[in-house]
């Protein structure tokens, strides 16, 4: 609830914060946005924002304030609630022991939203000022076709926009728009920068925006293939969404701030140096520039992401709620550590500078972080997308030299029964926010006619179902999880093969 004597967080009121509140240390009257980014969410203001707010205060170089962007009507509350606090919003850091900071960025320094006027968006990324465009636009955003790789020209969207090139409703098209606007105007294109979990996350966005730009006119297409760069990206901190909690917690404080961020103390930023202009210097602030990000990335979204998956999937069927309450369950924990030592690890290449062994016993610390209250519906939304980015390639992996599958088969078989069934173990509807819902509860609900009948899902399963022995695994587990549809059994059932 807000009273009387809480500060409203705006430019006018920064002085008035609380001690223990951290403000922007340089004057926002004089920044101007070199960055202009797509995908305004939690993930964005905790990482990319806050890399590039504390750039600022370091360098005192005012030239990279973000411009936001938001396409749909759905971005629309961010954008409203953020323009009445001029574009600030407390980060909130919580440490395991408890400890928390405060910190108010101020990097975000515009909103604009493209359904409402997208020729506002396409000017902005296509003035001179504006040296970088970033995505944080989820796996599902690149709209590509997962059993092929290529882009879906058969997605409705991306019709329209070809049909209708001056108010685009898909990034691509705002972005062919407004590099088109930059080349006739003769100026350099901007640098395109991925923030998303996806391997190769550049390239895919290059391919993607190819592959659309030379439908739209394959001249534009070619200088876009010989002019822009497009950095791939390891990108990580965990961010749960913003809870009432959040706010309250702020106003206890004396602040009112409407949609503040958490999210957990470790970062890690490891982006390739090709850029076309100028950028931030980042690595001031502790990001990591390397020639090839290939091996980090790899890493990080077939450890960190895959085990969120683990967790979030098993987790939900077992009826918890976050993360930090699935992996205290020792048994949950020593699945995990189990998959991914024996069916992650040998498929990883060596990584500069880190020990792998070390990197997963931190991840299993920050999953535990007993502060970061990480939802487990966040975890599965999109399940469908993310498994197969962040899982189904380790299968493939795996049966290329003949390794482990067990693991990651079962949560294929517990993720058909939860998109079956839609219920946790005690009959508690599970909230299920997936894209493809409709099309994975289909075919999941005939597994108890047909047991394979979920690998019918050609868009995920394609190159999997080509091996027998993977379709014998899953159908070995998607028959014994129907059978006995208790999650525990499973993984300890596994954990004592290996075992024996
Ligand atoms: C999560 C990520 O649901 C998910 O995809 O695994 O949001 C994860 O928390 C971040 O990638 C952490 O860097």
């Amino acid at each position: 609830m807000q009273t009387k004597s809480n500060i409203l967080l705006n430019n006018a009121n920064l002085t008035a914060l609380p001690e223990s509140v951290i403000v922007p240390g340089y004057d926002r009257s004089k920044v101007t946005s070199g960055i202009v980014h797509v995908g305004v969410g939690g993930f964005h203001r905790s990482h990319e924002a806050f890399y590039t707010n504390e750039y600022m205060t370091q360098s005192g170089d005012l030239s990279w304030g973000i411009c936001g962007v938001g396409l749909r009507d759905a971005d629309r509350k961010m954008k409203t609630l953020l323009e009445a606090q001029d574009y600030l919003y407390t980060l909130i850091v919580k440490h395991p022991d408890g400890t928390v900071e405060n910190k108010v960025i101020g990097s975000l320094s515009d909103f604009l939203l493209g359904c409402d006027d997208p020729e506002a968006v396409i000017n902005k990324m296509a003035c001179a000022e504006t040296k970088i465009v970033s995505l944080t636009i989820t796996e599902g955003g690149y709209n590509f076709n997962p059993a092929t790789g290529e882009f879906d020209f058969s997605n409705p969207d991306v019709i329209y926009d070809l049909a209708n090139p001056n108010t685009p409703r898909l990034v691509f098209g705002y972005l062919v728009a407004a590099l088109k606007l930059r080349r006739e105007n003769g100026l350099p294109p901007f640098t395109i920068q991925s923030c998303d979990n996806v391997q190769h996350n550049g390239d895919v966005a290059k391919k993607m925006l190819i592959a659309y730009a030379t439908a739209v006119d394959s001249e534009l297409g070619k200088w876009i293939e010989s002019e822009v760069s497009f950095p791939n990206a390891m990108v990580d901190r965990i961010t749960p969404a913003t809870t009432p909690d959040d706010i309250a917690y702020l106003q206890q404080l004396g602040i009112q701030d409407e949609w503040p961020v958490t999210c957990e103390p470790f970062h890690q930023w490891i982006i390739e140096d090709k850029f076309i202009l100028t950028r931030p210097q980042w690595e001031q602030v502790g990001a990591q520039f390397v020639t090839d990000v290939t091996p980090y990335e790899k890493m990080k979204i077939r450890l960190l992401n895959a085990g969120h998956s683990v967790l979030g999937i098993l987790g939900s069927l077992q009826g918890f709620e976050t993360i930090d309450e699935s992996v205290q369950d020792p048994l949950f924990a020593k699945f995990l550590r189990h998959f991914m030592d024996v069916e992650v690890t040998p498929i990883l290449s060596p990584v500069a500078g880190i020990n792998l062994d070390e990197y997963k016993s931190t991840l299993l610390a920050r999953f535990a972080n007993p502060n970061i209250k990480d939802g487990l519906a966040r975890i599965c939304s999109e399940n469908a997308a993310k498994l197969s980015t962040f899982m189904l390639p380790t299968i493939l992996d795996n049966l290329a030299k003949n390794g482990e599958i067990e693991c990651a088969t079962l949560i294929i078989a517990a993720w058909c029964y939860y998109s079956d069934k839609r219920v946790d173990k005690q009959g508690k509807a599970l909230v299920i926010s997936d894209a493809m819902a409709d099309e994975v509860h289909k075919l999941a609900s005939q597994t108890s006619e047909r047991s394979t009948a979920l690998l019918e899902l050609d868009t995920l399963f394609a190159s999997l179902t080509s091996s027998s022995v993977f379709v014998m695994a899953y159908k070995k587990q998607v028959v014994a999880f129907y059978d006995t549809p208790d999650v525990k059994h499973h993984m300890q059932m596994i954990l004592n093969n290996y075992s024996v």
